[in-house]
C-alpha cells in the first residue's frame, strides 16, 4: 500500500511543539505506520513563494510545507474561506463578503498545491484533504492524472441546499466535492444535506449501500463524528488536580475561539436570565469564560469582543458585590493541561454554538470529569456533539430561558443522575475516540479499489495541463 499523504491549510510544528491539539494526536499514528506525509501551509507568509513543497523530516512522519504570499493568503484565507465559505456553511449568509478576487484566489492556491502535490504522490497513495479551505484540491488533481484515492473531511456543518445556493460559486463547489473518492462530514443531518445538494445540483442518485451514483460513477458517503484523545484528556485532568486546589464556589465554564458560530452572547443572556430568576445563587455560582481570538482581521469578529465585554460587564455591574464577580472572562487561550483541570473543577459545562460541525469543548469537558462525582454538559442542540451526547442536557441556545433553567436543573441534579449520565456519556465517547474516527475514514478510504480510469481521462481530455505549468 502507498504512501498516507494528508493535506490541511496548516501543517503541525516541524519540531513537534503543540502537537497535543487534536488532528495531530488523531493522525500520528497512522502516519508513522506508513511513512505518511503531511502538507500543509507555512505558518508565514513569503514576498517570493517557492514553487516546489518544502520538505521537514520529523521522527514519527515528514511535513511538506507550502508558502504563499501574503497578499494571495489574504484573499484566500481570510477572503474566501472565512469571509465567505465560513459564514456560508454555519448559516450566517448575513455575514458574506462576497468579492470576485476571493474566490480567484481560492482557486489558485488549489491549483498550485495541486501542481505541488501531483510531483509527488504516487497512484497506490491516499490522500486526505482536510476541511472547507482546499474543497477544489481533488478537482485541480484529477486534471493533473492523479490517480490516487483521496477523501475528504469537513470539519464545519453543511447547510441546507438554499443556505448553500447564498454561495455565489456554489455549482462550482458541489461538483469539486463530487470529484472526491470519499466525503466525510461529521453527523448525519451535515450528510442529509450533501445528499440533497448533490440530488438538485448534479442530479446525484442515493444508491442503497448510501453511495452517491453522480455522472456515472459513485461517490463513497460517511459519516464519522470526529473526537479526542479520550482516555489521554482524561489522564491530564486527573494529573492536574493532583497538583490544584478546587475552586471555592461552584463554577460555570465556557471554552470557546471568539467566533460568532459560538454564540457566546447568548451564553451569557441565558446566564443572566439564570441570576435574575434565582438569586439564591448569587455569590454562590460563577462564570468562567475562556475566549481566545481568532481571525481578528476579518471585519465580522471585529465585533464579537466588544459584544461579550459589554455583556459581561453589564452582569457584573448588576449583580457583582465587593466579594464576588459573576463573569470572569479571559481573552486568551491556556495550555491543554491547565484547560483539563478547570474543566474537572466545574460542575457545569457550557456548550452554546448556535452551529457547529462537532464541538470538540463539549468532548472534552466530559472526558476531564470525575466519574465519581461528575460535573453537567449543557450542550446546544446545534452542535454536532449533539447527536451522540443525548445525555448532556440538549438546550436551543436562542432561548435565555431554557439555558437558564438548564443551568438551573444542572447546578441542582442528584448525584445519582449525574452520574449516570455522565457514565453513559464517557462509555461512549471511549469507545468513540479520535483514533477510532481516523480509522474508520481511512479504512473506508482504503476499501475504495482506486479512482475509476474511464472518468479519469474524460478528466483530462476536458481540460489538459502540464504537470509543471
Ligand atoms: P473549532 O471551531 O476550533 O473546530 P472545537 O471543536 O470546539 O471548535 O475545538 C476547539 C479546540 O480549541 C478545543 O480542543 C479546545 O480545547 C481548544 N480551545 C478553545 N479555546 C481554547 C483556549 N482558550 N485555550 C486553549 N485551547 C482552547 C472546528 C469545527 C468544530 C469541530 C472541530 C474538529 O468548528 O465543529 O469540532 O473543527 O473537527
Amino acid at each position: 500500500m502507498g504512501r498516507l499523504v494528508i493535506v490541511s491549510n496548516r501543517a503541525p510544528s516541524v519540531d513537534g511543539a503543540g502537537d497535543s491539539g487534536g488532528l495531530v494526536v488523531a493522525l500520528k499514528d497512522a502516519l508513522s505506520q506508513q511513512g505518511g506525509l503531511w502538507i500543509g501551509g507555512a505558518p508565514k507568509q513569503s514576498e517570493n513563494p517557492a514553487d516546489e513543497l518544502n520538505f521537514h523530516q520529523r521522527p514519527d512522519f515528514e511535513i511538506a510545507l507550502f508558502e504563499l504570499e501574503p497578499e494571495l493568503y489574504r484573499d484566500y484565507y481570510l477572503g474566501y474561506s472565512n469571509s465567505v465559505l465560513w459564514p456560508a456553511l454555519h448559516g450566517r449568509v448575513d455575514l458574506i463578503d462576497v468579492q470576485p478576487h476571493y474566490s480567484a484566489a481560492y482557486r489558485k492556491v488549489a491549483r498550485r498545491l495541486a501542481r505541488q502535490i501531483a510531483r509527488i504522490v504516487t497512484h497506490d497513495g491516499m490522500i486526505w484533504v482536510h476541511d472547507y479551505q482546499l474543497i477544489p484540491l481533488a478537482h485541480e488533481l484529477r486534471k493533473l492524472g492523479v490517480t490516487s484515492r483521496i477523501g475528504f473531511f469537513l470539519h464545519i456543518p453543511l447547510p441546507d441546499l438554499q443556505t448553500f445556493k447564498a454561495i455565489p460559486e456554489w455549482q462550482e463547489l458541489a461538483g469539486c466535492l463530487a470529484d472526491y473518492d470519499l466525503l466525510g462530514l461529521q453527523t448525519q443531518r451535515d450528510l442529509g444535506h450533501l445528499i440533497n445538494i448533490f440530488r438538485h445540483t448534479l442530479r446525484g442518485e442515493l444508491r442503497p449501500n448510501g453511495n452517491m451514483g453522480i455522472n456515472g460513477r459513485e461517490v463513497v458517503l460517511g459519516c464519522f463524528p470526529i473526537s479526542i484523545d479520550v482516555r489521554g484528556f482524561r489522564q491530564l485532568a486527573v494529573d492536574g488536580a493532583a497538583r490544584t486546589a478546587p475552586p471555592s464556589v461552584p463554577r460555570l465554564i465556557g471554552v470557546d475561539r471568539l467566533d460568532y458560530s459560538k454564540g457566546l452572547p447568548q451564553r451569557l443572556l441565558g446566564y443572566e436570565t439564570f441570576l435574575s430568576q434565582n438569586p439564591e445563587f448569587c455569590n454562590k455560582v460563577g462564570l468562567l469564560q475562556i475566549a481566545p481570538p481568532t481571525r481578528d482581521d476579518v471585519d465580522a469578529y471585529k465585533a464579537i469582543r466588544s459584544d461579550l465585554e459589554h455583556l459581561a460587564g453589564r452582569i457584573n455591574g448588576r449583580f457583582g458585590t465587593i466579594e464576588w464577580t459573576p463573569v470572569q472572562y479571559i481573552h486568551r487561550a491556556l495550555p491543554r493541561d491547565d484547560l483539563a483541570v478547570l474543566y474537572r473543577y466545574s460542575r457545569v459545562g457550557l456548550v452554546t454554538p448556535l452551529f457547529d460541525g462537532m464541538n470538540l469543548v463539549a468532548k472534552e469537558y466530559v472526558a476531564a470529569q470525575d466519574e465519581a462525582d461528575p460535573g453537567v454538559l449543557i450542550l446546544s442542540q446545534f452542535a454536532g456533539a449533539a447527536e451522540e451526547m443525548s445525555d448532556a442536557l440538549i438546550i436551543n441556545p436562542h432561548d435565555p430561558q431554557d439555558v437558564a433553567d438548564a443551568i438551573r436543573t444542572a447546578l441542582q441534579m442528584p448525584l445519582a443522575e449525574r452520574r449516570q449520565r455522565h457514565g453513559a456519556l464517557y462509555s461512549h465517547l471511549e469507545k468513540h475516540d479520535v483514533a477510532h474516527w481516523s480509522a474508520a475514514f481511512l479504512k473506508r478510504l482504503l476499501a475504495i479499489e482506486k479512482a475509476d480510469a474511464e472518468w479519469l481521462e474524460r478528466f483530462a481530455r476536458l481540460e489538459p495541463v502540464s504537470r509543471t505549468g
